[in-house]
């Protein structure tokens, strides 16, 4: 990787130089660690802030996490616990978005997964906190929202407190992009937020496995798209994270009921490959790689703390994750429409949708678990804490 920032060349002059061929995305708010549109960037990167970790386009690959640039100089973005931030991109052929031209190419490769999420580690571990599918990213839509959930503590760690994106693109070679902002957090929580680690694919020999999400049902190609998905704007503003309501012992035994009884930190037992040491996730076992595009408003408003009803019981630990729809439910015929259900409450992330007559299965978001609230309602929830 190089900066280039010593350069006397332009800005401007760069960009355009570089806008006759195709180039991609970025983050453009909250500003990125290394963009020549941040004023605060540490340092600049002319030519290949918008270029996948992976490299290419003449660009060394970069490292991850954040592509390797240094934290900004100054730190200006804050944001509050509750807050809900419309994302917004850039790309340098595309100086004036209100007079561009739709059907110009933005090197979106049809969209596919992308991924926002807060770090308070520097980019070791993340807490996912919005998804888009399909269609993200694109610059021609400036609302991309993503709430910093109610129950985010503060962060004011210069270096540590990160904004990430990334995306994994849906056509194209199969690449791996992330940004970074630096920024700081204000919140009440005194709890941290549980680990939802972001899909890390794409990226070998780092991330090994190979992922081809959903790309833009709108368009095949980079031209303007479809925009955020109204389900997914729903899913991200109504997604609640963690134990919430229930805070008191704050650790596992005090509150079982939130945790299904999942027992989410009994660590001598159960632990499965790990998401707490991010280098041992690979990718390769990463349960984002089954993850469905499909994820309609699965995230259900809070699990109310309500009283799961006893969803254990067939928790086995030899359970692992199973993958997609290969469980009885699927298909089997059903009555009470709307009505879901877990396939294995409080250990896998799928569950089942009576959809006209026949069950559905879908699965959690991310690392998320699913658990039984009602007779006929899941929550996803979460079993880890960072
Ligand atoms: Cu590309």
């Amino acid at each position: 990787m190089k900066f280039i920032s010593a350069l006397i060349i332009t800005f401007v002059t760069l960009f355009s130089t570089i806008s006759l061929v195709s180039a991609h995305s970025s983050m453009l708010y909250p500003p990125v660690r290394g963009h020549p549109k941040n004023p605060n960037a540490a340092v600049q990167d002319f030519a290949c802030i918008i270029t996948p970790l992976n490299g290419g386009g003449g660009c060394d690959p970069k490292p991850f996490p954040c592509g390797g640039y240094p934290m900004d100089k100054k730190i200006v973005t804050t944001f509050q616990a509750g807050q809900i931030i419309d994302v917004k991109f850039f790309n340098p052929n595309f100086q004036n978005i209100k007079t561009a031209n739709p059907n110009n190419d933005q090197a979106r490769h049809n969209g596919g997964l992308c991924e926002f999420a807060l770090s308070y580690d520097g980019g070791k571990t993340y807490t996912v906190i919005a998804t888009y599918h399909k269609t993200c990213p694109d610059i021609f839509f400036d609302n991309w929202k993503v709430k910093i959930p109610d129950n985010a503590p503060s962060c004011d760690n210069p270096g540590k407190c990160i904004f990430s994106w990334s995306w994994i693109n849906a056509v194209g070679n199969r690449e791996f992009y992330q940004n970074c902002a630096d920024i700081k957090l204000v919140g009440n929580s005194t709890e941290p937020l549980p680990i939802i680690d972001i899909t890390r694919a794409n990226l070998p020999p780092l991330f090994k496995n190979i992922i081809t999400p959903e790309g833009d049902p709108k368009n095949t190609g980079n031209a303007k798209g479809s925009g955020p998905l109204a389900e997914d704007v729903k899913a991200n503003l109504a997604l609640t994270i963690g134990p919430d309501s229930s805070k008191p012992g704050s650790d596992k035994g005090s509150n079982p009921k939130n945790k299904g009884s999942k027992g989410s930190k009994s660590k001598p037992s159960k632990s499965k490959p790990s998401p707490n040491n991010p280098n041992s996730n690979n990718g390769s076992n990463s349960p984002d790689t089954t993850r469905k595009s499909n994820s309609s408003p699965v995230t259900t408003p809070e699990q109310d703390s309500s009283p799961v009803p006893t969803p254990e019981t067939n928790r086995s630990p030899a359970n692992t994750p199973n993958q997609g729809s290969n469980n009885s439910l699927d298909g089997a015929s059903c009555s009470t429409n709307g009505a879901m259900t877990c396939v294995n409450a409080g250990s896998t992330s799928e569950f089942a949708t009576c959809d006209n007559g026949k069950q559905v299965i879908r699965q959690c978001p991310g690392v998320l678990v699913c658990q039984q609230s009602t007779p006929t309602t899941i929550a996803c929830n979460f079993s880890k804490t960072r």
